[in-house]
């Protein structure tokens, strides 16, 4: 959603041999602020400049942010969220802990819908928070859900979707990274295991793994997708996509020691890789930038499954008032290691979306932006509940 009209970032302002956006109404030291998020790809395409520029800024204070702030759900107030929702529906609902992050919080996903004896109904999972400074990205699952159980009893469609399908809501996979930016630094991306060994004595330890950089699945087939070819361990010369995904610990694009390393990795994929909950799609929530991706992060896509994904990624466009670009995750920069390609190389359909205009929008915006993507859940679970349902 366009949510006002502030500057967008345009190419080819800067003068020869600067190339990038202009930002001239800005200030030389707020320029060059700007200059240096532009480099690191945290100021993109369709990025409300200013607001990103106030939530940079925000984060170097040292203290909680404050403004705009309130109303986003700490960790607690979504558990709480959560376990109210289940008790107002339990027959339909439940909170299921996927495991533990690295300080120890649970990570909680309300499961809407119930698997039948022979685990044939498709299931699904709508995840926020892989990155803790996301912050909109953990209200939307939570609004979604509520929509479903709610409108239950008026709507067939909802009815449909909670009793046809096994929808897993996780609005917050990383639960250290995200209560960190809420409290201390809210610049934080990654999640917040302290890394003491990284494998690579060059290498010293830091803080947190990128956790969109960290999946791998075990399968010596699929080991390329965490680390391509020519990407050497312990070296950050070659770093794939030119530092975009990181052997670097105090990288905010840090892959971690190893492939799955990190346990909140490992609590989602073992949610969405067990064969007993059939999971045959998933949409994982970022921000920001208005865009849909599919796979691959790393690779092409086969031609057969392109066409599946340009036609749900068209469908949910369109619940979108088609303002979003729909294109393949390496056309916003590659990566490796990002869940969606490790989905995509199990049967899995996995897009990533990129939502909104700057990190964290102030608080008042939320039940506006989450009425506004709710409906692309829904299209979805549409989607896939047509196309995988047994007769
Ligand atoms: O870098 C990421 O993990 C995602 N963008 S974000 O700004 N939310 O961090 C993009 C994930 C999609 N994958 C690729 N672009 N390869
Ligand atoms: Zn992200």
């Amino acid at each position: 959603m366009k949510i006002q009209n502030q500057p967008t970032v345009k190419s080819g302002g800067l003068p020869s041999p600067l190339r990038g956006p202009s930002f001239s109404q800005y200030s030389q030291a707020d320029q060059a602020i700007l200059k240096d998020l532009y480099d690191q790809g945290d100021l993109r395409e369709n990025a409300d400049v200013g607001r990103v520029l106030q939530e940079y800024k925000n984060s170097l204070s040292g203290a909680p942010r404050v403004e705009g702030a309130t109303g986003y759900h700490t960790y607690e107030e979504m558990n709480a969220a959560l376990r109210e929702l289940a008790e107002r529906f339990p027959d339909k609902a439940e909170v299921v802990s996927l495991g533990q992050s690295g300080e120890g919080r649970e990570i909680y996903a309300l499961r809407v819908g119930n698997q039948d004896e022979t685990n044939s109904k498709p299931g699904i999972v709508i995840t926020g928070c892989h990155h803790a400074r996301e912050w909109m990205t953990v209200e939307v699952p939570l609004h979604t859900a509520t929509n479903m159980l709610e409108n239950y009893d008026s709507d067939p469609a909802s009815q449909e979707r909670v009793d046809k399908t096994v929808t897993w809501f996780v609005p917050m996979v990383n639960p250290d990274g995200y209560e960190f930016s809420r409290t201390k630094n809210s610049w934080w991306r990654k999640t917040r295991r302290p890394i003491q060994e990284t494998g690579c004595p060059n290498l010293k330890g830091n803080y947190g793994v990128d956790p969109n950089r960290n999946y791998w699945d075990g399968k010596p087939e699929n080991f390329e997708l965490y680390r391509p070819a020519g990407d050497t361990p312990c070296s950050t010369a070659d770093d794939f996509g030119g530092g975009k995904t990181s052997d670097n610990p105090k990288a905010d694009t840090y892959r971690g020691p190893s492939g799955g390393s990190e346990p909140e990795v490992q609590a989602l994929l073992n949610l969405e890789l067990n064969p007993a909950n059939n999971i045959k799609g998933v949409i994982d929530y970022h921000s920001y930038g208005d865009m849909i991706l599919y796979p691959y992060g790393s690779k092409e896509l086969p031609s057969d499954r392109l066409e599946i994904y340009r036609d749900i990624g068209g469908k949910i466009n369109q619940a979108l008032g088609n303002k979003f670009d729909l294109m393949p995750s390496s056309d916003l920069y590659p990566t490796s290691g990002g869940s969606n390609d490790l989905h995509e190389a199990n049967g899995i359909l996995g897009l990533t979306l990129e939502i909104g205009r700057s990190f964290q929008p102030p608080a008042w915006e939320i039940p506006k932006q989450t009425a506004y993507i709710t409906p692309a859940n829904l299209v979805f679970i549409d989607e896939i509940k047509s196309r995988f349902t047994q007769a």
